[in-house]
């Protein structure tokens, strides 16, 4: 309405308009924003084109943060429930009540009566990343866990295992390449994950440009294949049946090479050993690729001078996942490509990379498995439980159960298959804290919700993603918005609540807090130079003080003055209107950035070569009828931005794919709604009839299900959307890495007259 504005305001008494540039929080991709205010209101959001990382590109989401930070339904105040009903509170109130309920029961059953959760959002805040760690030390218990194992801890644990840390993920150096191969991603429409790299689209269509050819393996015919030059369908769940087929196939016709790294890599003998019995015609019926197709593709790889082979969470989040994950850069390694320009390249982050500190070339590697969960007796992964096993430690009696839970940027109850028994289990909690912005669908079950600040209204620096960047570069953003009176910063409530667990109380000055950690963690990692340390922080405090250590101490730093040319945190704010600091394309780092106590590439890592016994004994399994998967849509964000008006807009996202033969099968109408029943229980949906599909498919997005009581989601309850994890067993994981099966499930699927479409009927138990 700014005809509104302009007729009514006096113009000579408002403030001038001014020029914001943040980088987007929302997904990997990480965009640099130009974002326009006049008067504390956001008029404009566009692509900062002279953003040195992603050169102005933006997608309707970036957009959307102006919905975001103007939507009614986000929290501005802490909520308590009193009598079953949320009232607003004080901060003291909220941290009061903290204060009163969680101590006695940590004092009555142990530390592992707690549990904390930690959500997607959390990857994009350099407050909770860096604060939460020291609240999950504090309580001290084993109930750790993230959205991790439902998305991408195959792939950490076999980078892990072959390089020596979680986030040294090897990542397609696309400026240069001339063929990439990718399976089970969408970057289309996801903007890349596991590998940050703003607009695709257009970085594609430059590589098709040189000469160089883009290929899907996808069971859908998906955005980012129609733009390939070829797409094959793949049976969900089929991966490691495909990537050990080519494999076996580079060993058969003598196509192994290992290029650069050859001096650097350990166990090729025992992999060609462990992928003999899988001959491209053995796995071709699994797989659902033709055994010529599979031999194809090898052969492509292996005689491409450059060439890169890239997947995310299709291949991820499928009980193969770690397997599938491993064999994905073992045909980086085997065809010479890791490590090589055009190849697969590892990027040298400013700030917080492991593989930048401690000595070149060496670490301690990772272990997994030093603790179990205690009802299942799934191992650890990185200090964390599998997430498909929280609601049975809150269900489950017995020392050690679960009785009091933090949530932090989580919407489990719809982002977790079985959603529908944690949601149930969250009810039987003694206390619940959720740090989030919404009365959600998890927030829901909470007795005290702690609201962060809006995105617009804090000081942003990526720590995990310019470790997976596609080009070196260095950026960080100062708030757009003021933060409402009051509203502290989130590593502020992070750290009053780690004083609260601590025994100290709700009372402490955050910066006293602060003070005292920063001087402790200096202390340990710099020894005999702390002071000097706190010394040049001086002034600074919070995330900004552990970014300029880092920075400084980092691969380009100024180490505190020895190299004054070199990066400070200073400098990088000063750099934030002209669009950054660029550092560079991906260079060769093999041998300099391993952490493997061996200091070699480990290929052939006895867990992965005992559990390419799982594969094959599965290939006597019958296949189902008909496969459930998940699919992302650009105007949405996992769980959580359906209440905003620019994204909820148009057509009706959640539908059922379902290919033309399925549905003459199963007697679907296109537009109508469909009863789509696991073991577990159904849901209804609408079916869009769709050729994109591999036969015996269906796809039906995540994240959607907001019919449940008591979210405060007014726009999104208008369009719930059916459940697709209220399909899912929990029970299903990959078993090395924990993570969840989100894919490749069984349904059965059939139509739905009028009379059976209560809206009460969304998720029927079958
Ligand atoms: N079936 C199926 N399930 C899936 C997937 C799938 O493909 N298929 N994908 C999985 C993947 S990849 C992921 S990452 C997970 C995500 O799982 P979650 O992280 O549990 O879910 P999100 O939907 O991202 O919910 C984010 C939560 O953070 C809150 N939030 C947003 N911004 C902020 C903030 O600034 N601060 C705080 N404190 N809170 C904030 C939101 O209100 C919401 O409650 O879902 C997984 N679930
Ligand atoms: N617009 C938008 N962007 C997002 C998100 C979002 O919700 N919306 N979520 C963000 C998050 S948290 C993440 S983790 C990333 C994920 O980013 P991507 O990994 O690109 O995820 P998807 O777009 O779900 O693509 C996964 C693809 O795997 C396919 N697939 C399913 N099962 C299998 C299988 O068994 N094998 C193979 N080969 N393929 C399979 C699906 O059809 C789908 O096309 O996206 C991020 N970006
Ligand atoms: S692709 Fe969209 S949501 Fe992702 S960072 Fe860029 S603008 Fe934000
Ligand atoms: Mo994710």
């Amino acid at each position: 309405m700014t005809w509104h504005a302009n007729t009514l305001m006096d113009h000579k008494d408002s403030m001038p308009d001014t020029t914001h540039y943040r980088i987007c929080p929302l997904c990997e991709a990480c965009c640099g924003l130009e974002i326009k205010v006049r008067d504390a209101q956001v008029i404009s959001i566009r692509g900062h084109a002279q953003d040195v990382f992603s050169a102005g590109y933006i997608c309707p989401k970036g957009v959307a943060l102006k919905d975001l930070h103007e939507d009614p339904d986000r929290l501005r105040t802490p909520m308590v429930k009193r009598d079953g009903v949320f009232v607003p509170a004080s901060w003291g109130e909220a941290f009061a009540e903290i204060e009163r309920r969680l101590p006695p029961l940590m004092a009555a059953h142990g530390r592992d009566a707690t549990a904390v959760v930690i959500g997607n959002p959390a990857a994009h805040k350099i407050g909770l990343l860096s604060y939460f760690p020291k609240l999950a030390r504090a309580l001290g218990t084993k109930n750790v866990f993230s959205a991790s194992t439902l998305d991408q801890m195959p792939k950490q644990l076999a980078s892990g295992l072959m390089f020596g840390h979680w986030l040294s993920v090897a990542l397609p150096d696309i400026a240069r390449t001339d063929f990439l191969l990718v399976i089970g991603a969408n970057p289309l429409v996801s903007n890349g994950c596991m590998w940050t790299v703003p607009d695709f689209r257009s970085k594609a269509k430059a590589m098709q440009a040189r000469g160089g050819k883009l290929v899907v393996i996808d069971p859908r015919r998906t955005e980012t294949a129609a733009i390939a030059d070829a797409h094959h369908f793949i049976r969900p769940g089929g991966d490691v049946f495909l990537l050990a087929a080519m494999v076996q196939s580079l060993f058969a016709e003598g196509l192994t090479s290992l290029g650069a790294v050859q001096e650097w890599v350990n166990g090729v003998d025992e992999v060609q050993q462990a992928v003999a019995p899988f001959t491209p015609e053995a796995m071709a019926g699994r797989c659902g690729l033709a055994a010529e197709t599979i031999r194809q593709l090898a052969r492509t790889l292996a005689h491409t001078g450059r060439a890169a082979v890239y997947a995310r969470i299709g291949t991820c989040t499928q009980e193969y996942g770690t397997l599938s994950s491993w064999l994905v850069d073992m045909l980086n390694v085997l065809t010479g490509h890791l490590d090589s320009p055009g190849g697969v390249l590892f990027a040298k982050s400013a700030a917080f990379a492991a593989n930048t500190s401690g000595k070149p070339g060496i670490g301690k590697g990772v272990a997994t498995g030093r603790h179990t969960a205690r009802v299942s007796g799934a191992p650890e992964v990185y200090g964390e439980l599998p997430m498909t096993c929280l609601a049975e430690e809150i269900e489950t009696p017995g020392v050690g159960q679960v009785r009091a839970l933090f949530t932090v940027a989580t919407n489990a109850v719809l982002s977790s298959p079985n959603g529908p028994r944690l949601a149930a289990a969250l009810d039987t909690l003694d206390f619940m804290v959720s740090l989030d912005i919404y009365i959600n669908e998890t927030t829901r079950h909470a007795d005290v919700i702690l609201p962060a600040p809006s995105s617009l209204e804090d000081f942003h620096y990526d720590v995990a993603f310019p470790q997976l960047s596609w080009r070196n570069h260095a950026r960080c953003s100062p708030p757009v918005l003021p933060r409402d009176l009051g509203q502290p910063e989130e590593w502020e409530t992070l750290l009053k609540l780690t004083a609260i667990v601590q025994g100290k109380g709700a009372s402490p000055a955050v910066k006293a807090l602060d003070d005292a950690q920063f001087a402790e963690d200096t202390q340990r990692l710099f020894g005999a130079h702390a002071q000097a340390v706190i010394d040049a922080t001086q002034g600074l405090h919070g995330p900004q003080r552990l970014l300029d250590v880092a920075l400084r101490s980092g691969p380009y730093g100024d180490g505190f003055g020895r190299k004054p040319e070199g990066l400070t945190l200073a400098k990088v704010m000063a750099a934030n209107a002209s669009g950054g600091i660029d550092l560079g394309e991906l260079q060769p780092r093999i041998p300099e950035m391993l952490r493997t106590p061996s200091g070699k590439i480990e290929l052939a890592p006895p867990s992965l070569l005992h559990d390419l016994q799982r594969p094959l004994v599965d290939l006597a399994r019958p296949m189902p009828d008909l496969v459930i998967i998940g699919r992302r849509d650009v105007r949405t964000n996992n769980s959580w931005m359906h209440n905003l008006p620019v994204l909820a807009k148009g057509p009706f996202r959640c539908t059922a794919l379902v290919h033309p033969t399925d549905a003459d099968r199963l007697g679907l109408q296109d537009g109508a709604l469909a009863r789509i029943a696991s073991g577990l229980r159904s849901v209804l949906a609408q079916v869009h009839v769709s050729d994109e599909m591999m036969p015996g498919v269906v796809s039906l997005p995540h994240g959607w299900g907001h019919d449940l009581p008591g979210a405060q989601l007014r726009l999104a309850v208008e369009r719930p959307g059916a459940n697709i994890n209220a399909l899912l067993d929990e029970q299903l994981r990959d078993p090395l890495s924990g993570n969840a099966v989100l894919g490749g499930v069984a349904i059965t699927m059939h139509a739905v007259n009028y009379c059976d479409r209560s809206s009460s009927d969304h998720q029927k138990p079958v």
